[in-house]
């Protein structure tokens, strides 16, 4: 965690993964794993506040950097993770510019948003700090805001949506975003939309990312532009402990 994630993705591609299952021990074991980043799949996954907070920790005792995807971009949802210390949120259907601006009202300290202020948590050391302006003002330059395009509505108002200054990430969620349309993921509109997509992003000078689930559309993707490459770790653990299997039993 020497340099925070926005700095790194100025310079370089990261590749993260999201942790689905509600253990601290999985966050401190897939932190060992040589990713760039942790996401706690609070959207999915079936978590309560105290697991986050253990799986916070655990990445965070790897110096790996943690967000969480939170279920909505309510304050209640934003302020708590934030408070445990996470280093960001990832936020799904984002569908307009308002909803856009209602995630950064929720993760920002006034005057930028309208995040509470508390001095006895995790984020703000327990208190522990000398200069109140100071720790206000670098919580807000430091956190990583990011938000899911995943809808027709998204890349409808794509435009509006890149307008809003401050988030920090745009990430396209293909299942999602297939769904909504009707397409199969395969579907080669579904490549246009994509690419189209990612473009628009990459060409306002902000930061494109996407979910994959292997290596080739990964380096795809890349190849497109897109600087944060997520994955989930479920389908690699299903993948090799069934060809361990299978190898076993046919020795
Ligand atoms: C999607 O593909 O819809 C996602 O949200 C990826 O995590
Ligand atoms: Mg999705």
């Amino acid at each position: 965690m020497e340099k925070n994630l926005k700095k790194r993705l100025k310079e370089e591609t990261l590749y993260g993964t999201f942790v689905p299952f509600a253990l601290g021990d999985v966050a401190d074991y897939t932190s060992r794993l040589g990713f760039d980043f942790i996401i706690i799949d609070n959207e999915h996954g079936i978590m309560n506040q105290e697991t986050i907070f253990d799986m916070i920790r655990a990445a965070q005792c790897q110096r790996t950097p943690v967000l969480v995807r939170c279920t909505n971009s309510t304050p209640d949802m934003i302020h708590k993770v934030l408070d445990m210390g996470a280093e960001g949120i990832l936020v799904p259907v984002i569908n307009t510019a308002e909803d856009a601006r209602e995630v950064l009202k929720s993760a920002l300290y006034p005057p930028m948003g309208e995040r509470g202020i508390a001095y006895f948590t995790r984020a703000s050391s327990y208190g522990m700090i000398e200069d109140k302006t100071e720790f206000l003002k670098k919580a807000n330059e430091e956190v990583f805001i990011s938000i899911q395009l995943e809808t027709g509505a998204a890349i409808e108002n794509l435009d509006e949506i890149l307008e809003v200054e401050g988030i920090d990430m745009f990430f396209i969620g293909p299942n999602d975003l297939a769904a909504s349309l009707g397409l199969p993921n395969s579907h080669p509109e579904m490549g246009r939309i994509i690419k189209e997509t990612i473009d628009k992003i990459t060409a306002k000078g902000k930061t494109a990312g996407i979910f994959v689930t292997d290596d080739e559309t990964a380096r795809k993707y890349t190849g497109y532009g897109a600087k944060l490459i997520l994955t989930s770790i479920t389908k690699y653990l299903t993948q090799g402990v069934k060809e361990y299997l299978r190898k076993a039993k046919n020795s």
